[in-house]
């Protein structure tokens, strides 16, 4: 995977709520270019296993009870240093702390339902990107 491309998932709680389009218009407005976009609920396994590395912390069972109380939208960006880039527009964790104007300032509503899950590392986006697209859906 291109060092270029970063993943993001549009969380079950920010669907629900209805800013989904706000909130790919906002990664548009950032610079951000959709290279692959899905809109899906995922299962109990399919959440378990994208978020395996956090399987022994305290917050596992609740955040992959949210992550499948409705659809996710799911989406591959590119721009340069997406990775960096895209946390850095995304804000903090905590929406709480998460700087203005920020997506998950603007959007999310607590650290569990952050609107937003954007890759850590360039490694974890082609792990990510490749656990929700297949080449054909990418463009
Ligand atoms: P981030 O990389 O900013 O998405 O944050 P982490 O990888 O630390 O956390 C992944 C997800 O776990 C967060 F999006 C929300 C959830 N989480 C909690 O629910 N509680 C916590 O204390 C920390 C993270």
């Amino acid at each position: 995977m291109n060092k270029n491309l970063t993943f993001t998932m549009i969380k079950p709680a920010a669907v629900l709520d209805g800013h989904s389009g706000a909130i790919l218009a906002k990664i548009a407005e950032g610079g951000f270019t959709i290279k692959a976009l899905r809109m899906q609920r995922l299962s109990k396994e399919q959440a378990e296993a994208f978020y395996i590395i956090h399987k022994e912390r305290p917050f596992y069972a609740s955040l992959v009870e949210s992550m499948t109380s409705g659809p996710i939208v799911a989406a591959i960006l590119e721009k340069e240093n997406a990775v960096l880039a895209y946390r850095e527009y995304i804000g903090a964790t905590n929406p709480a702390e998460a700087k203005d104007g920020s997506i998950r300032k603007l959007y999310g509503k607590s650290i569990g339902d952050n609107a937003v899950h954007g890759s850590d590392s360039d490694e974890n986006a082609a792990i990510e990107a490749d656990f929700f697209f297949s080449g054909m859906e990418r463009f």
